[in-house]
């Protein structure tokens, strides 16, 4: 009987909620049916010894983005969203970028550009607010978010994009009108500034003196400051890339005080350290590693699993910020060679973001089934604006599913990775459980690591509010 379009036979289907064998019936590029014992479809999938998950939510990418002052980026859409259909992700969220003196309208039109036929994924925008006049955001962030671009970050250091206070608090405040969600980078300028030029004078320039720039203090100053304001003007924000306990700290904080705020991670804070960017002997390698916040250590790493566990975090990102390492253009760029400061800040991970945090989550015990399908995509849909679509195995959802072998060792390693970079930081580092397919909207458009996908098939994604933001009660306002 041709039911379905697609049935995906004898696997375990994992939610945020439940663990259960069942086959699932999908037609129409949605989900129609969870249950045991489905009709038979069109095209079935064996997918006994498979776990059944919804396919990854990457909330926090960067693709084309002339972003963090440096040369390009490594990754345009085609690549970027290749590289995550290859890592089990169904749905990135890129950023749209407004440069001083434009509009943001002008910045969303640019992204649509570059992304309009060359995605393997669906896609949706967050702004980046670099220039808040009052039409901005007056005007234009409104009907943004009445047009589906529905949350935005801001950032409190980088010369291009700081925002001081009382910018920040004015673009809290309109978010907390249009119910914008506020997204924020934590680290405070004017200290990095300082840390900065003391390190150059001492002649300390290599690429692990990026670290010592902005140690955790820098990161906790700025969260504390960022919780205040939305304390202040009574709207909730997301701190993002959330490197160690500092910062950790200080969300849990508020969030004691019942203040709503959000939390995210990513993959390099529970798998990298600052010891990375020294490179083999505080060589030009270490600039494969530099992104900010810096990775920490092995405490950190802990203090991150901990917030993990009593859900400080809600997201589990990869901050895909890639760069070549090689070349004129590359990470270690003439200027570059010069300072860690001109080092652009960001690394590659969409492929891998998934792969480690099972491997070193689930595998070992860390956290569950459960909470890794929150971390990496139900709770991304949900705070973005894209519950009820994406995000879950139930009937009515978007069919995107990543089925993954759960025993499958692999050894990362740049030549499998399907990215625009020429290096991954992850380099030679084993991992435990992998993607075996990846199926958007009810094709699969990856097996075995081999791209099936036509580029272009992934689409726009309009979002709607999200649930988290808006104004909360008992704002001072
Ligand atoms: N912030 C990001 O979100 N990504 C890369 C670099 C940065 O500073
Ligand atoms: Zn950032
Ligand atoms: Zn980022």
């Amino acid at each position: 009987m041709d039911d379905f379009d697609l049935v995906i036979r004898g696997g375990t289907v994992v939610t945020a909620a439940d663990t259960a064998r069942a086959d699932v019936g999908i037609r129409d590029g949605r989900i129609a049916a969870v249950g045991l014992d489905l009709p038979g479809g069109r095209r079935t999938i064996d997918a006994d010894g498979l776990l059944v998950m919804p396919g990854g939510i990457d909330s926090h990418v960067h693709l084309a983005q002339p972003a963090f002052g440096g040369p390009a980026m490594a990754d345009g859409f085609e690549s970027g969203t290749r590289s995550a259909i290859a890592g089990g992700n169904t749905t990135v969220l890129p950023f749209a970028l407004q440069a001083r003196g434009t509009s943001l309208r002008e910045a969303v039109a640019a992204y649509h550009h570059e992304a309009d036929g060359q995605s393997y994924c669906d896609y949706g925008f967050h702004l980046i607010v670099t220039d808040p006049t009052p039409a901005v955001l007056g005007q234009e962030l409104p009907a943004l978010v009445e047009d589906g671009y529905s949350s935005l970050k801001v950032f409190m250091t980088y010369d291009d994009m700081v925002l001081n206070d009382r910018e920040l608090l004015e673009v809290f405040d309109a978010a907390g009108d249009c119910g914008a969600l506020v997204m924020v980078h934590c680290e405070g300028y004017d200290a990095i500034r300082f840390m900065t030029e003391r390190l150059e004078r001492a002649g300390k320039t290599a690429p692990y003196y990026h670290a010592v720039s902005r140690p955790e203090p820098v990161e906790r100053e700025a969260a504390h400051r960022a919780i205040t304001h939305s304390e202040i003007t009574g709207v909730p924000i997301m701190i993002v890339h959330v490197s160690g306990r500092e910062a950790m700290e200080q969300i849990r904080w508020a969030r004691g005080r019942g203040l709503r705020i959000l939390g995210e991670t990513c993959a390099q804070y529970v798998s990298l350290t600052a010891d990375d960017l020294k490179g083999l002997n505080m060589d030009e390698t270490g600039g494969k590693y530099v992104c900010s916040p810096p990775p920490r250590d092995r405490e950190s790493w802990e203090a991150i699993w901990n917030g993990i566990a009593t859900g400080v975090f809600q997201t589990f990102s990869s901050d895909h910020c890639p760069f070549f390492f090689e070349g004129p253009l590359g990470k270690m760029n003439p200027k570059a060679r010069t300072s860690f400061r001109w080092v652009p800040n960001g690394i590659p991970g969409v492929e891998v973001r998934m792969p480690i945090l099972f491997s070193e989550g689930v595998v070992k015990a860390r956290i569950s089934l459960q909470e890794f399908v929150a971390l990496t995509s139900t709770n991304h849909a949900r705070i973005y604006g894209l519950g009820g679509r994406k995000g879950s195995i139930a009937p009515g959802h978007d069919a995107d599913i990543v089925l993954w072998d759960p025993e499958r060792r692999v050894t990362i390693s740049q030549e499998i990775m399907h990215h625009g970079a020429d290096y991954t930081p992850w380099e030679g580092f084993e991992v435990t459980g992998w993607p075996q397919a990846t199926i958007l909207r009810g094709e699969v458009v990856m097996r075995e690591g081999e791209i099936l996908g036509a580029r272009g098939s992934g689409g726009f994604l309009r979002r709607d509010r999200s649930p988290m933001a808006g104004r909360a009660r008992g704002a001072f306002a």
